[in-house]
């Protein structure tokens, strides 16, 4: 009811963190691509694996003088996994506390979402990229209602018999395959491409296979391949960026590049353990925590180079205030529970959907409290412990504020200033094949 949407707008008001000056609009106008990295940890970021780099060419990126990177940014995703990773990114609200928010309630739910936003305030066309099929996810129910006019699914694509793996097309092909959809795109655009290669179980065909990168033997094969199929995943960005940059589609864009969670779950982590030098004997709920780090990069080709690496905690839904900020569109009339990372009123206390959370100095889980800096239980005192209860009391309350918005479809309520509701009918995906 109208009061709950009271209770959620005076909560995201008083958390709303106003832009960086020195940021602000610093990528005004340029076409956006979303690159979701599938399955793609923190920790691929510069390793080396038998003297090679997994990802070399993301490693350039992220050390790249126009690129803004994050080392202490995390996922937030639940059971929606992928999907909630693009509802964190695409609405700045979080997943489900059970299932997926996409598949559960998104064919109905009322969403006020990038797609929309930009297209209203700055005329941005938008496409999704991805070599699944529509109903993944329920995507097709769910793009529409955010407002994306073109999804260029498995249907667009030649994905038979070799060109796929499990979850459909291989990234380079689709990144390759995609180029005569990307070309038609009015600009500016709003382009995300969501990878599918680096996906469990982490199979590829030896053609795709680089003689050249020799994995891991840990003695666990999903271990051993995740650093085959990432090194791939690497090779097909790439190839993209080359043909962007002589398609000219490079120097007048951002790319927002992110990991959308863990690729080894906690209970394979012991064995990817000796490969990041640390210990499978003493490894603990503080470890898995940290391993929950994804990258996140905001490269602005030729921006002047103020590029750096930047060690603010932030995760997931705090990307869609910190990229409108960096467009020069305000979020400020929006209920989004994220907070621009550039921002320094920026909140960093970083919630997981089961309301565990990291802040800069401390990392909870299950009510109990590590220390950062050691990994060790935390000796509190009176003062440290009352601010880590503060910090548990607003994540509770804003995953529970999240919650209600979604879950009662409050937006239905909500007339941010000149924003007009998304007709989900105004959108056919269809590719007229089938
Ligand atoms: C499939 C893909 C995988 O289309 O996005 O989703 P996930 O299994 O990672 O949630
Ligand atoms: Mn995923």
């Amino acid at each position: 009811t109208k009061s709950e949407l009271k209770a959620v707008k005076k909560f995201t008001d008083a958390h709303y963190a106003k832009p960086n000056k020195s940021m602000y609009g610093i990528a005004k106008g340029r076409n956006v691509f979303i690159i979701h990295l599938e399955s793609f940890q923190q920790f691929l970021i510069d390793k080396k694996i038998n003297g090679k780099e997994v990802t070399p060419f993301l490693n350039s990126i992220y050390h790249g003088s126009n690129t803004y990177s994050f080392d202490n940014f995390f996922n937030q995703v639940g059971q929606g996994k992928t999907s909630d990773a693009e509802n964190m990114l695409e609405t700045s609200t979080y997943g489900l506390a059970q299932g997926s928010l996409f598949t559960s309630i998104g064919s109905d739910n009322t969403f006020q979402a990038a797609p929309a936003i930009l297209k209203q305030r700055a005329g941005y066309t938008s496409a999704v990229f991805h070599g699944n099929v529509a109903s993944f996810w329920n995507r097709n129910n769910v793009y529409k209602n955010m407002g994306y006019q073109y999804f260029f699914d498995a249907s667009y694509y030649d994905t038979s018999g070799d060109k796929s793996t499990g979850y459909g097309l291989k990234d380079k092909l689709l990144f390759k395959d995609s180029v005569k959809y990307l070309e038609q795109l009015q600009q500016p655009f709003y382009a995300k491409y969501i990878t599918v290669t680096n996906h469990l179980p982490y199979t590829l065909d030896s053609e795709d296979q680089d003689p050249n990168f020799k994995t891991v033997d840990t003695g666990d094969s999903t271990v051993d391949n995740y650093f085959v199929t990432a090194h791939y995943l690497d090779q097909s960005l790439k190839e993209f960026f080359t043909y962007l940059k002589k398609a000219g589609l490079y120097k007048n864009s951002i790319f927002v590049i992110y990991g959308d969670h863990y690729g080894i779950s906690d209970s394979e982590n012991p064995k990817l353990a000796p490969v990041l030098g640390k210990s499978a004997s003493s490894w603990d709920s503080f470890d898995n925590a940290q391993l929950q780090r994804v990258p996140l990069m905001f490269l602005i080709p030729d921006s002047g180079g103020h590029g750096r690496i930047i060690h603010t905690y932030g995760g997931e839904i705090d990307v869609l205030p910190t990229l409108m900020h960096l467009l020069g569109v305000s979020s400020k009339r929006y209920i989004q529970f994220g907070t621009d990372l550039f921002s320094s009123q920026h909140d960093t206390t970083v919630a997981f959907r089961n309301k565990d959370f990291v802040t800069p100095k401390y990392t909870s889980i299950s009510g109990v409290i590590y220390n950062n800096s050691n990994g060790k239980k935390a000796k509190l005192t009176k003062a440290q412990k009352k601010s880590l209860e503060k910090d548990q009391d607003k994540v509770d309350k804003e995953l529970d504020l999240s919650d209600s918005l979604n879950e009662k479809n409050l937006l239905r309520f909500y007339h941010p200033k000149g924003f007009k509701k998304v007709k989900a009918s105004d959108y056919n995906y269809s590719d007229g094949l089938d």
